[in-house]
């Protein structure tokens, strides 16, 4: 066990002191103190906007291939600090080891991404309708953007937003989860050392909800603010959307899923089991992109049920460090949620693929346990089979291990079931008959689709998004999510030496 990190936000390079405090705890094991955190407030926020908006011109003057090399020299540090961030990250959040070494590796493929992307900021050279006149595009910052992460992916989402968006020329306020902030601050630490970033260019704020809806109404209001980066709740995010609409500001926002998996009646069906339980109860069900419900064909339901039960049961669930399919919860209070989802359950289900619902206590022993599940915050592995599409558990994100089972018996009818919580970021289906894998793609309302792998495990370079409830159309990764972080600025030059009007010097054929 490490010793407590002492933690506050930093603004314009210097840590913000005096303040309210939080402790930050590992979720498997209770008496590990992570870190205790100085909190911030609205005003720090406000503050924090403001040293972003005094050091943006400046960033933005530096060469885009000069910030690219900065992001190449933030990947060459994460990378040497790899083991150590993502020990943060199991201990922090509870995520199994292997999965916290992947989460840094999407940071480092982040970074491999957009250094490159320095020397391709492409704008466009467009002809003009009048003679002696050449057009043009370029791409500008957008100016400031405040970052608001949530904590599940503590180190690897917040870089989706920060590489792009510095690489871009903004400067940033983050605003990382509550329950990990030791994460963001490594990761702060690792963006920062070295020098590439000025003072200013990216600043921490640590701050509860209410503090920093209050904060960045204010920063809105000074018009200090250009975009907000959001990833955590369909809830939230529909504030957050409302706030920064009301300013004529723009949000890009990632939320929640209800991610469906389609098992049609090809489907190699251990090929599909492994996938179920690695998208459904892999980091405990607490990825945006995480199984939601099962939509199996009528010929393959039980046999489906049967050997997704099997496996759920023989996997370990227990210490992060160890050999398990899942840790602990990341925090209590998402121990706290699965309780009520779990409230959820109706008379007509038939729950399977665990010892037993809810928290796994001492007296409730689970098979494979290799933690202290008195200590830390465990849920067991629910399988809920027959659900309908009225059922609360199948139209709700249940942010936790639990899986929905239901059936159908053709492709258009698994389709409108796979649409019809009004998520839509990430959807697979498991088939042999490519037919059937491209009518689900085009039926199927979900930013993100595969086909023969899990509804989990994005890679780090095609756009990331959802539609409907699960965010507002906008995309990140890959260069999609330029468009997030620039606006377009056209040039029209005019060489002919006379006032030519568009529209109406019109050249004829
Ligand atoms: C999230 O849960 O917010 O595709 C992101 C995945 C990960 C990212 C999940 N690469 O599951």
């Amino acid at each position: 066990m490490s010793s407590p990190l002492n933690i506050s936000s930093v603004v314009g390079g210097v840590a913000v002191t005096g303040g309210a405090t939080i402790e930050s705890r590992n979720p498997a094991d209770d008496s590990d103190l992570v870190a205790t955190v100085t909190m911030g407030d609205a005003g720090t926020l406000v503050d924090a906007a403001r040293s972003a908006h005094r050091a943006q011109q400046a960033w933005a003057d530096v060469p885009a291939p000069v910030r690219g090399r900065a992001i190449a020299h933030i990947g060459r540090v994460v990378e040497a600090n790899a083991e150590s961030l993502a020990r943060l990250v199991t201990r922090e959040i509870g995520k199994p080891y292997p999965e916290a070494l992947g989460e840094v590796r999407e940071i480092i493929d982040t970074c491999d991404f957009f250094l490159g992307e320095g020397r391709r900021l492409y704008g466009q050279t467009v002809p003009s309708e009048m003679p002696d006149k050449q057009l043009f595009t370029f791409r500008e910052p957008v100016g400031v953007v405040t970052v608001i992460t949530a904590g599940n992916f503590p180190v690897a989402v917040p870089s989706w937003y920060l590489v792009p968006a510095l690489l871009a020329g903004n400067t940033i306020v983050w605003k990382p989860a509550d329950y990990s902030p030791a994460c963001a601050q490594a990761m702060f630490d690792l963006f920062t050392q070295g020098g590439g970033l000025p003072d200013g260019v990216l600043n921490l704020v640590h701050a509860d909800g209410p503090a920093t809806y209050d904060g960045l109404e204010r920063s809105l209001d000074e018009g200090l603010i250009n975009k907000i980066g959001f990833t955590g709740s369909t809830e939230v995010g529909s504030q957050i959307g409302a706030l920064a609409g009301k300013h004529l500001q723009s949000a890009c926002l990632e939320l929640g899923g209800k991610n469906p998996m389609v098992v049609a009646p090809s489907a190699d069906l251990d090929l599909a089991v492994e996938g179920a339980l690695f998208s459904g109860f892999g980091t405990a069900g607490q990825r945006c992109t995480s199984l939601g419900t099962v939509i199996v064909h009528d010929s393959l339901h039980d046999e489906f049920v049967r050997r997704f039960t099997a496996a759920t049961e023989s996997a370990a669930v227990g210490d992060p460090f160890g050999d398990v399919l899942y840790g602990p919860m990341l925090a209590p209070k998402f121990a706290e949620r699965f309780e009520i989802y779990l409230g959820w359950i109706e008379d007509h289900h038939t729950v399977t693929g665990s010892t037993g619902r809810g928290l796994i206590g001492a007296d409730n022993p689970r098979a494979g346990f290799v933690g202290d599940p008195e200590s830390g915050v465990f849920c067991h592995p629910t399988i809920v089979d027959g659900v309908r599409p009225e059922d609360k558990i199948f139209l709700h994100e249940t942010f936790g291990p639990m899986v929905g089972v239901t059936s159908y018996s053709t492709l258009d009818e698994a389709i409108a079931l796979a649409n019809r919580p009004g998520y839509g970021l990430s959807s697979s289906i498991y088939t042999s008959d490519p037919a059937d894998a491209f009518r689900f793609r085009k039926g199927v309302k979900a930013g993100m689709v595969s086909v023969n792998n899990s509804t989990s495990g994005a890679e780090a370079h095609l756009p990331f998004g959802g539609n409907g409830k699960s965010g507002n159309g906008s995309r990140q990764s890959g260069v999609w999510v330029l468009d997030q972080f620039t606006r377009w600025q056209s040039l029209n030059w005019d060489y002919s030496g006379r006032l030519q009007k568009a529209q109406m010097d019109v050249v004829e054929l």
